[in-house]
């Protein structure tokens, strides 16, 4: 005898209410507890212009957050999201203005000023443009918004790649659970480094400088703490303070992207709310 045709009526029984429960589950994450509720409605983060750069350069904002873009720059910002980002923002910051983001979609944003810099769909990142009074150096700043639990942005592959022919970080975002070893490949003739970003500082010392030996050369990196990491390669970009910005060194054959990239951090065991609509 053949349980089979039960089995099916089970599965689909199932899926149906799982999916039901995803979507409880999702609209539960944004209603927090009361106690959390006050905080987070008075939460706003905030970020500064400087013309040249952002300050700070990375920012996990929660949903019921605000982001407030402040530009202490003389000149005009287009602040923009790559088309990566989950929510397309696009707004104009005049010199000494400011805007408020109210981010309604997790997931990670890269944003940039697009007079100055614009976003390359094949390497995935931005690169200063090349009429930019402050080429090669782009401007740029990542958010990432989670639920209001610090989750809720669906999980990438944990492997990053250096290519040899744009020398660059391949996926140049990753989002993955806490401690899930990141592995990172270098397929470059070059030997990279991986170093956390030295700005903001708190997240200097989050992992070791790894080293990433050229043809071929592997290392990984643990994260156990949620949140949204930035590193790059000493060997091939540096971090300008007084520009709040990374500058890719011409030796570099990825010239003129900025050997970065980001890793999102989610909260180990909780599933990643489905998109709306897919
Ligand atoms: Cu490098």
């Amino acid at each position: 005898m053949s349980p089979a045709p039960m089995n099916r009526r089970a599965f689909l029984l199932q899926s149906a209410m799982s999916a039901g429960a995803l979507t409880l589950a999702a609209l539960a994450a944004e209603a927090p507890p009361a106690a959390m509720a006050s905080t987070a409605a008075a939460a706003s983060r905030r970020m500064r212009f400087h013309g040249t750069g952002f300050q700070p350069m990375i920012a996990a904002v929660r949903l019921g957050e605000t982001l407030r873009v402040e530009s202490v720059a003389a000149r005009e910002l287009r602040l923009v999201s790559a088309p990566t980002a989950p929510q397309r923002i696009a707004r104009r910051v005049e010199a000494g203005g400011s805007v408020v983001l109210r981010p309604h979609t997790p997931g990670v944003y890269l944003l940039y000023d697009d007079l100055t810099t614009r976003f390359d769909p094949q390497v995935g990142q931005v690169a200063a443009r090349s009429d930019s009074p402050f080429f090669p150096m782009p401007a740029y700043a990542v958010v990432l918004v989670t639920d209001r639990a610090g989750g809720g942005v669906a999980l990438t592959g944990a492997d990053v790649n250096i290519p040899d022919t744009t020398m660059t970080f391949q996926p140049w975002a990753v989002v993955c659970e806490a401690a899930t070893p990141v592995r990172f490949t270098n397929n470059d003739m070059d030997a990279h480094v991986l170093m956390p970003a030295p700005e903001p500082q708190a997240q200097r010392g989050s992992f070791d400088p790894l080293p990433l030996p050229a043809h071929g050369g592997t290392g990984v990196v643990r994260l156990a703490e949620p949140g949204l990491y930035h590193y790059y390669c000493p060997v091939h970009a540096r971090y300008r303070p007084a520009e709040y910005t990374f500058e890719p060194l011409r030796s570099f054959g990825g010239f003129p992207f900025v050997m970065d990239g980001v890793i999102a951090v989610m909260p180990a065991g909780r599933r990643a709310a489905p998109r709306r609509r897919s």
